[in-house]
């Protein structure tokens, strides 16, 4: 029992941090004396409904779920906060962009959109890159992706889109991908789609990690300054970790071995102090330049290209904690795009204007009240006084009698009469940009929407050979798993008009034996536009293997100098390290000491590392060369392009996996402990592509 209580009024009920010598209560704080035993009529029952205690107990459980997300159900969420570079008072006068060194506390959910809570982390999907800034002046939540273009033009197409892609609603699945009738059929008869498609069927869709995309707004926001006047802007992220992504093969084997790899990523690197950061970049143009860009500014499957509108950097993201809860923050958390301060403002895009309707109408369905910014991890930090009342699950309640507005109580406590409350204020209150607005009611797409490959194709034409390679091989990885020909061959059909070679890439590879005609486009002609590399990932790949991950597969009698000199060159370059092993325990190396593995070989696959290294003896690479496991680490980590290190002794392994005769620059001999450091120099590109590149030949 405690000595005191605290008799405080309001306020959300917390539960104190459980300390050792807590005694167990009910939700209603009484004691607990038995938590094992249901209360019975004698030792073998039957068992009492008087028993509160269970009963409680169960019935709590049984409302321990909450709805998913309609989409983007699985996600991750991480503390950080937003440090102003550049104050930028001639575009915005929101308070987070003008005092340069400023820190506003931010929350960040990435997630992927198809699959269900429970799907795996790299299935080829959009990720989500949803941030809230809790700003002196309110809540501002960006709610990007990491891809810059969408699927669709028009909100009221996102129910059929989504549809199309989760599983099939007769047999429930396949969960978490694209790969199905359903998916093709609706974006084949979608051309609004084929831009957005050609980003999904790039390695941009399976990420190496959360920390190595780039995040964007996509849609076309405005910015305001103080004197009322406005520019159109789009949000870009760039990791400063540089862009990276894993291969399809890769990424099906990973979801095997390790379906949290991206939140597993996030939260050890977190808390091995390596925090992830990104540069917030800003493209702003005004109306002039609106009107004499190619295409519409408000169309969310377009890109402004980086060499046409540079991106100017303004601030830096850090995420820097994990959370405490998971359910209470990276759950609970409600993201809205209507959630926007004084200096920002929405533009006219359709999709952006669906979006504001649909964030707060799914955010009341899966927390169950209006309230749910009384939520701590919704709450903005900075004051709230409104009108609201009431509701489920009030937690700030307001004080006095004063509920409306206008009122006349004083607000001079002297009269003793009530505060007044809160009141507007046209000086420092959000007011709406005053873009005119006119035009008669009518449903119809604009003109200016209409052209649907010109920038497919220049996000094709933008790719190095090996990431054209990717997306021939994803598409045809997907089409192959759609059973109807008709289908097939529309997709080709629009292919035809992004890249003639592509679309025979892809004819071949799923067997068309005749090349189908190409789609009629709704604007003619289709327009050849210039490569753009920022849409690259390999050309704007890091050269550094900082925050990558290297597996170091040692055995019994491997040299223990080599190990640690693995082990430094890795960690003086930023990198972490994982010994792999026959067993958990580890092995005796060289120098007769035991050195204890992170996992054991079958655990700890080459899929989940950057590079690997090979440190054993004759002996066991002898054995291992017949052995399954360390067979595939090795043909994986060939197969995927990566570096591989390996001392003279581990010949034999090289050999039982059918590499030995095949070894290119991506080898490394580790012939002294002073090639460590070269072979940790060498991974900073990452992986070694002229392999597939020669494989392709
Ligand atoms: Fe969303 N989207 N969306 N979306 N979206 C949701 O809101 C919606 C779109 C995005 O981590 C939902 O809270 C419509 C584009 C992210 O919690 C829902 C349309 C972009 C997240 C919803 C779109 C996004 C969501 C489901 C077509 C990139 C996860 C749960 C107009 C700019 C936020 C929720 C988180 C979540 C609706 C299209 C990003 C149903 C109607 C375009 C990152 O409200």
């Amino acid at each position: 029992m405690p000595d005191d209580l605290e008799l405080s009024k309001g306020g959300a009920p917390q539960q104190k941090p459980r300390g050792d010598d807590d005694v167990l209560t009910t939700a209603q704080g009484a004691p607990i004396a038995d938590n094992q035993n249901w209360l019975s009529a004698g030792p073998r029952g039957p068992q009492l409904l008087e028993d509160h205690i269970a009963r409680e107990k169960i019935f709590h459980f049984d409302h321990e779920r909450i709805p998913e997300r309609v989409v983007h159900a699985r996600g991750y969420g991480i503390h950080g906060h937003f440090e102003l570079k550049k104050a930028i008072p001639e575009y915005s006068s929101a308070a987070i962009f003008n005092e340069v060194g400023e820190k506003t506390p931010t929350f960040t959910r990435f997630s992927t959109v198809a699959g269900n809570k429970g799907s795996p982390d790299l299935a080829r999907d959009v990720r989500g890159f949803a941030t809230k800034f809790y700003t002196k002046q309110g809540n501002w939540d960006l709610v990007g992706n990491n891809i810059p273009v969408f699927f669709i033009q028009d909100a009221i197409k996102f129910p059929d889109l989504i549809h199309s892609a989760k599983p099939a609603p007769d047999r429930g699945f396949p969960q978490a991908q694209t790969a199905h009738d359903n998916f093709w059929d609706f974006v084949s008869l979608s051309p609004e789609s084929m831009h957005m498609i050609m980003w999904i069927m790039s390695d941009r869709a399976i990420p190496r990690s959360f920390r190595f995309m780039e995040g964007f707004g996509v849609h076309t926001f405005r910015l305001v300054n103080a004197k009322g006047e406005a520019k159109f802007v789009k949000f870009h992220w760039k990791p400063k970790q540089g862009l990276q992504s894993v291969i399809w093969n890769e990424a099906l084997k990973i979801n095997g071995m390790d379906p949290d790899f991206h939140r597993r990523d996030m939260w050890d690197s977190v808390e091995a102090g390596d925090f992830p950061q990104w540069d917030l970049g800003i493209q702003v143009f005004d109306e002039a330049f609106a009107e004499s860009f190619e295409f519409d500014v408000l169309d969310a499957t377009k890109i402004i290209p980086e060499e046409q509108v540079p991106v100017e950097i303004i601030g830096t993201l850090t995420l820097d904690a994990n959370v405490d809860n998971f359910f209470a923050e990276t759950e609970q958390v409600a993201f809205c795009t209507q959630n926007i301060v004084p200096g920002i403002d929405f533009s006219e895009d359709p999709l952006l204007q669906g979006r504001n309707f649909s964030y707060l109408d799914t955010q009341l369905k899966r927390l169950g009240s209006p309230n749910f910014t009384h939520i701590p991890i919704n709450a903005p930090k900075c004051p709230v006084h409104n009108f609201h009342q009431d509701g489920h699950m009030a937690m700030t309640n307001p004080k006095g009698r004063a509920n409306y507005e206008p009122n006349s109580w004083s607000g001079d406590m002297d009269d003793n009469r009530e505060p007044r409350g809160p009141r507007a204020s046209a000086e420092r209150g959000f007011t709406s940009y005053e873009a005119p607005v006119a035009g008669p009611k009518v449903r119809v797409r604009s003109e200016t929407f209409a052209d649907h490959y010109s920038q497919a194709r220049q996000f094709y034409i933008s790719q190095t050979p090996v990431e054209q390679t990717h997306m021939g091989n994803a598409l045809v990885f997907e089409l192959s798993k759609v059973e109807r020909m008709d289908i097939r061959k529309r997709m080709v059909g629009h292919l035809r008009n992004i890249d003639d070679g592509l679309a025979k890439v892809v004819a071949d590879g799923i067997g068309m034996t005749e090349m189908p005609p190409a789609a009629t486009p709704a604007r003619q002609p289709i327009t050849d536009l210039p490569e753009s590399p920022a849409l690259s990932i390999l050309k704007n790949g890091p050269d550094s293997f900082k925050g990558r991950k290297l597996g170091i597969y040692i055995a019994e009698g491997g040299d223990a100098d080599m190990v640690r000199a693995l082990q430094e060159a890795a960690k003086s370059a930023g990198a972490m390290v994982e010994i792999v092993a026959p067993h958990v325990a580890g092995a005796k190396l060289s120098d007769g000491k035991m050195m204890a593995a992170d996992q054991k070989i079958d655990g700890g696959p080459s899929v989940v590392y950057d590079a690997v290294a090979l440190v054993m003896d004759e002996a066991a690479a002898r054995n291992f060369g017949e052995d399954k496991p360390s067979i595939d680490f090795v043909s994986d980590a060939f197969a995927h392009s990566k570096f591989i290190a390996y001392v003279p002794e581990a010949m034999a392994l090289l050999e039982g996996a059918g590499v030995a005769k095949r070894m290119d620059d991506g080898f490394i001999e580790l012939s002294k402990p002073a090639a460590a450091k070269d072979f940790i120099a060498r991974c900073a590109k990452l992986r070694f592509w002229d392999r597939e590149a020669v494989k392709k030949d």
